[in-house]
């Protein structure tokens, strides 16, 4: 890990491309003795449900549940967790899903179809999933906020049945969590966590039911997990650490540049914060604001390590060449504080989320803008998209000949199907074909 409070790159220098490639290198951590572990666990679930599951979150989470005592969050306690916050926070959290509540909304996809010429109707259905699981984690990076985003897409595309977990450490349960699953409608949520809550939701349980995708962050195990029961459910993606990458003419307020970059910075020591400006006064100025700011924050400790560790101060010749390495990080997020920012949209191919102008503040998005914070990290956002309400709605594709498209489609199959040596799949067509 580097010394430096942060390390300082310019796209001229001839080594440039080693050094971004350097900043950049990340592996996600597979570990064999937490997969042995996991798949342990696994098993222990689908073979013996609930048993297991209780066996392990009481060893885990320090819990004494009882055999055949249900570990459901009651509908009260739900209640109670949202008279218990403030008022305040009830407010920001119910406008913060009503505002991601209406931007996917836009996202439902319609089931369409047409009709052709000899009447045969051809055409897309879109049906939602029918049990979704919502991973929550407990501790420090138990977000409400995810809460929200995981659920309300699921919500919006019809989903039948939302069914969240979330590991009580000691019994402890986040009220904001809580109130936060009672605003996004959540409908069922257990307080499990760890590979066994991911296996409980896979396999179901005699009090949890399987579900059709599991989404949502988790440590280690929960993401071992996840991959392993892959295949069995579906899985949203296995997200890597948090981060930014800032593109500033030089006259944007360097504190405000500098507290971008820290917000990322502080959600993990693996976080990345990468400022690229072709102003080198500013980049001083902003290396200068991190280093008095990065003071005042609570989680400091974070945020300094990640800026030493993985973020970046980068001297480019234009915005364009800061739009050109932007898409060779294809980063998670992408804040374009420059004047008249829609100019460049067009330029910028490869990132999670877009964030234009001066005053767009990444943490919006994060919370109540309305796009998902749930996005692709490590480079993926060059085939990956936001969570999103298609995540949860399949297409099943419809065919309905006529007499005349059984006809004409008939020869056409038989001849294909006679190709491939496939002589039932050509009668079964030709045996609508008009003789
Ligand atoms: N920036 C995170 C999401 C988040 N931030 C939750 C605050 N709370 C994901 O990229
Ligand atoms: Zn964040």
């Amino acid at each position: 890990m580097s010394r430096e409070p942060i390390r300082r790159l310019n796209a001229a220098d001839t080594d440039f491309e080693d050094r971004l490639g350097d900043l950049l290198a990340w592996e996600s951590v597979a570990d064999e003795a937490v997969e042995g572990a996991v798949a342990e666990i696994l098993e222990a679930v689908r073979t013996r449900g609930d048993a297991a599951v209780i066996d392990y979150t009481n060893r885990f989470d320090r819990r004494q549940l009882q055999a055949g005592v249900d570990f459901q969050v009651s509908a009260e306690a739900m209640q109670a967790a949202l008279q218990r916050i403030s008022a305040a926070e009830r407010g920001a959290l119910e406008t913060a899903a009503d505002r991601v509540r209406a931007y996917h909304e836009r996202q439902l996809q319609e089931s369409w179809q047409y009709t052709e010429a000899d009447g045969t109707v051809l055409g897309q259905k879109i049906t939602p999933m029918e049990r979704v699981g919502i991973y929550v984690p407990g501790g420090k990076a138990s977000y409400p906020s995810s809460v929200l985003m995981n659920a309300l897409p699921a919500k919006v595309a019809g989903v039948d049945s939302v069914i969240m977990v979330v590991p009580a450490p000691d019994g402890q349960l986040s009220d904001l969590v809580l109130a936060a699953a009672a605003i996004a409608g959540v409908d069922r949520v257990f307080s499990i966590g760890g590979a066994q809550a991911v296996a409980a939701l896979a396999y179901g349980t005699e009090t949890v039911p399987r579900v059709d995708k599991i989404v949502g962050p988790g440590n280690i195990f929960v993401a071992s997990a996840k991959r392993a029961v892959f295949g069995r459910v579906a899985i949203d993606m296995i997200a890597g650490p948090s981060e930014i990458l800032v593109i500033c003419d030089g006259k944007t307020d360097p504190d405000w540049i500098a507290m971008d970059l820290l917000s990322q910075a502080e959600h993990d020591e693996q976080a990345q914060s990468i400022l690229l400006s072709p102003d080198r006064g500013f980049l001083d100025a902003v290396q200068e604001s991190l280093q008095k700011l990065v003071a005042e924050l609570p989680r400091r400790d974070i945020a300094a390590a990640s800026l030493a560790g993985r973020g970046a101060l980068i001297e480019v010749e234009s915005i364009g060449q800061a739009i050109e390495v932007s898409n060779r990080v294809a980063p998670e997020h992408l804040e374009v504080s420059v004047e008249d920012p829609e100019r460049y949209l067009s330029q910028i191919r490869h990132a999670g989320a877009i964030f234009l102008g001066r005053h767009t503040a990444e943490a919006l998005g994060d919370y109540c803008a309305g796009p998902n914070h749930v996005l692709p990290t490590s480079g993926t956002a060059r085939f990956s998209s936001p969570l999103g309400v298609y995540d949860f709605q399949k297409r099943s594709s419809i065919i309905h000949c006529s007499p005349e498209g059984a006809d004409q489609l008939g020869r056409v199959a038989g001849a294909l199907a006679r190709g491939e040596g496939l002589e039932a799949h050509a009668r079964s067509a030709e045996y609508r074909v008009r003789k």
